[in-house]
């Protein structure tokens, strides 16, 4: 055997060893699950479509609004009382993805454990989505390597598995001020921790490109934030949402609450339900959850030093403000608005910014609103990422996380000179 056909042997053996197929046999199959599209043109249009958020197997991706298009994943057995149900009322309406688990399938090829590089390099890559181990073992590269770079686990998750965040501090943490950005509240936006890791790359392998960026300030990052549901969206259902907590083993089995909803600030304020089977379940109580309280005491750990918040969601193509729970304009509204239209300016988008219920719907309990509302972090904010709908095909992870971080160079920077100028943080 010559030594090219060796080495080719080789590498597809260890490929083939450490490929590890996400598509278990027991995950939810989404064959023949329908998006459709429709269209209500008044109020009485929306309540009616409404009827269907509470029933199982109506997924609602966007949100309901007169005049808006909502977009609604529909399973097979519905499919033809949903169509009549709305051709009776003459709500028009229209099929846009005719086969959702052929999306998931476009979006899975390729991702696998990566293989330690032999080399000391990594294997990282963007134009897969990756399981938690790829990320994590992507962290300890970077923290081997870079010695600006530490890792920390915040606290295990509900499942046990830890909630890792990066650290990117010159000269030690502490002493700067302060960034937090998280990826993954939501498990099915898998474009979050990606576009997470994506930033973590830009600001410690390419850290010559802007010096200042990590001379600076200090950064704290969470790619995954809910690390049960996503392993639960890769492996079970891909579109499961909330955390795994078992919600005290009730007889209706539903599991999880929706992390965006359980946090304590106006905690039950509208815009999120008691029902354990809704995707917006609140909990319980505030801080229900082991992920939301980990997260909550890291950050009044470094609360402080922080000046700037963000939470990476998909999808929707927004920048969002303060507040969620409510249209009355939070404290300094039009500063934030601002800054956003300049970071905007810098992804060279035109991503709608606003308020959460001004652009959404009314969401209560979500970090954003704590972070802006009880850690006082000045500058909070939360992107709902490119496109509509959660599955993004694997070719546009680079696209939407290149925009991403253009957003946070610009607007990062331009905080930076706001609070040194006006000694905000001493
Ligand atoms: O419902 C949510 O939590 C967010 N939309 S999503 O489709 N990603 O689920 C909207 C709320 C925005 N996020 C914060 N206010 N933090
Ligand atoms: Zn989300």
């Amino acid at each position: 055997m010559n030594t090219f056909l060796f080495w080719s042997c080789l590498i597809l053996a260890l490929e083939v060893t450490a490929y590890k197929n996400p598509d278990l046999p027991g995950a939810k199959s989404y064959n023949d699950f329908k998006v459709y599209r429709s269209y209500p043109k008044n109020n009485d249009e929306v309540d009616f479509i409404q009827s269907f958020e509470s029933q199982e197997n109506y997924d609602f991706w966007t949100d309901l609004k007169k005049g808006e298009p909502v977009e609604i994943m529909v399973s097979p057995e519905n499919e033809r009382i949903f169509e009549n149900k709305l051709s009776t009322r003459g709500i028009k309406h229209e099929v846009i993805i005719s086969d959702v688990q052929q999306l998931i399938n476009l979006e899975k090829v390729g991702s696998r454990l990566l293989i330690p590089n032999s080399g000391g390099g990594h294997n990282m890559t963007w134009t897969d989505y990756h399981p938690l181990e790829n990320i994590y073992s992507y962290l300890d590269y970077l923290q081997t390597k870079y010695d600006f770079v530490t890792t920390q686990s915040i606290g295990k998750s509900y499942e046990g598995r830890d909630m890792r965040i990066v650290r990117i501090c010159r000269g030690g943490c502490g002493a700067k001020p302060a960034v937090w950005i998280d990826g993954g509240i939501h498990a099915r936006e898998w474009i979050a921790p990606a576009t997470a890791t994506w930033i973590i790359k830009e600001l410690v392998e390419n850290d010559y490109k802007h010096p200042d960026l990590t001379e600076n300030l200090d950064w704290y990052i969470l790619p995954c934030f809910n690390p049960d549901g996503y392993a639960f969206s890769r492996t079970t259902d891909r579109f499961w949402r909330k955390t795994r907590s078992d919600n005290g083993n009730n007889k209706t089995g539903c599991k999880g609450v929706d992390a965006n909803r359980n946090w304590d600030f106006h905690w039950n304020d509208g815009g999120s339900s008691s029902n354990m089977c809704s995707q917006n379940y609140r909990g319980p109580k505030p801080f229900s959850e082991v992920e939301t309280r980990n997260v909550r005491d890291f950050l009044l750990s470094v609360q402080g030093k922080l000046i700037f918040f963000n939470t990476l969601h998909s999808a929707g193509e927004m920048i969002l403000l303060p507040w969620s729970y409510t249209k009355d304009p939070a404290p300094n509204y039009s500063e934030l608005y601002n800054i956003a239209v300049m970071g905007r300016d810098a992804m060279q988008t035109e991503w709608k910014i606003g308020c959460v219920p001004c652009l959404m719907y009314p969401a209560s309990g979500t970090s954003m609103d704590w972070a802006y509302g009880v850690a006082n972090i000045p500058y909070a904010f939360a992107m709902e990422l490119r496109r509509k709908g959660f599955v993004l095909p694997p070719d546009e992870i680079i696209p939407a996380a290149t925009e991403t971080w253009n957003f946070h160079i610009t607007v990062v920077r331009h905080i930076y000179s706001k609070v040194t100028q006006y000694s905000l943080i001493l």
